[in-house]
């Protein structure tokens, strides 16, 4: 069967690489983008289209127009911006996917991929190899935002038999397309700055371990699960995956191995900091590894050497 995929937010951080997998994978013109905003990376190999996803008259013409047997939501505020904007980041992370949902019914579309994030952890979750089913008790708006989608996901899976897709994404390391009003960004504003100045001033403290991934497993990982056979997927709300945890500390010192003389200093009192206190060191992705075969391949060092040796390119 010729798949037509739409991705709504296709110029973020996520959906700018994702569309240059899936149109090298099914072909240019079988993948539509859309987003608000302006490609990062212009692409003529495929259409697209300017859309607001809460603009549901709008969602459903190019709904009517291309026919999607496959839809990735991408479109969302993340955690430092929606700390900013509350109210805009409930109204966009939540009636978006409720407006995607709906028309993936509607049009009877095959599969919906929806990114969830470590995020929907909180608190009072357990911080290290958090298991897939946890407390989560969730203190910001797009952490709360993610573990309701979640529940939602699951319930249009269970209630409609909608096949809905998702993973809890750690932080993304990539070079290619700017990341937007994350706590995990300081992985990769680290990288531009060290080659630029040889320095960073992080807003995170040296001991704030995360878990993270690197975009090459992000976008193979997603694939994956996209290509993996309905009935082997036990969770329909979203599975945990992680590539490895690091802290700012262990990534100074990373960096360093190849650009001697790097220095890093600390800021203090950052609001970014008390989000990443409320998140996971580590997770499990033990479910992941089982039931669609989940194996992270970039450790710290291989993301190291990558991202300066394709910044490097960029910068001179
Ligand atoms: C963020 O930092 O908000 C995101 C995420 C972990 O979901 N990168």
């Amino acid at each position: 069967m010729e798949e037509r995929i739409i991705i709504i937010g296709s110029n973020g951080q996520i959906g700018t690489e994702l569309a240059i997998a899936l149109r090298a994978k099914f072909g240019g013109k079988q993948v539509i983008t859309s987003d608000i905003r302006d490609p990062q990376i212009p692409d003529s190999s495929g259409p697209f289209e300017t859309i607001d996803v809460l603009d549901k008259q709008s969602l459903r013409l190019l709904f009517t127009k291309y026919r999607p047997t496959q839809v990735y939501l991408l479109a969302a505020m993340l955690s430092a911006t929606g700390e900013k904007y509350p109210r805009q980041a409930w109204d966009l992370n939540i009636n978006g996917l409720l407006n995607v949902l709906d028309l993936s019914l509607e049009y009877n579309v095959n599969k919906v991929f929806w990114p969830s994030s470590i995020a929907v952890f909180g608190p009072h979750s357990a911080t290290v190899n958090t298991p897939q089913y946890a407390i989560m008790d969730p203190n910001t708006v797009y952490g709360i935002s993610k573990l309701a989608g979640e529940r939602i996901c699951e319930y249009y899976h269970g209630r409609y038999g909608l096949d809905v897709r998702s993973i809890r994404y750690p932080g993304i390391i990539s070079w290619k397309a700017a990341p937007g009003g994350g706590t995990t960004d300081y992985a990769i504003h680290i990288f531009h700055e060290a080659l630029k100045n040889n320095t960073y001033s992080c807003f995170l403290s040296a001991d704030t371990a995360l878990p993270m991934l690197y975009m090459d497993d992000a976008i193979r990982g997603t694939l994956a699960l996209m290509d993996a056979p309905a009935d082997a997927l036990h969770i329909r709300s979203s599975y945990n995956l992680t590539g490895i945890s690091f802290t700012p500390a262990m990534l100074a010192d990373e960096i360093g191995k190849i650009l001697p003389g790097f220095t890093m200093t600390y800021e203090e009192n950052d609001p970014r900091q008390a989000i990443a206190d409320t998140w996971p060191d580590s997770v499990d992705d033990t479910e992941a590894r089982k039931d669609w075969g989940w194996e992270p391949q970039f450790t710290l060092a291989d993301i190291t050497s990558d991202m300066i040796t394709n910044l490097n390119k960029i910068h001179n």
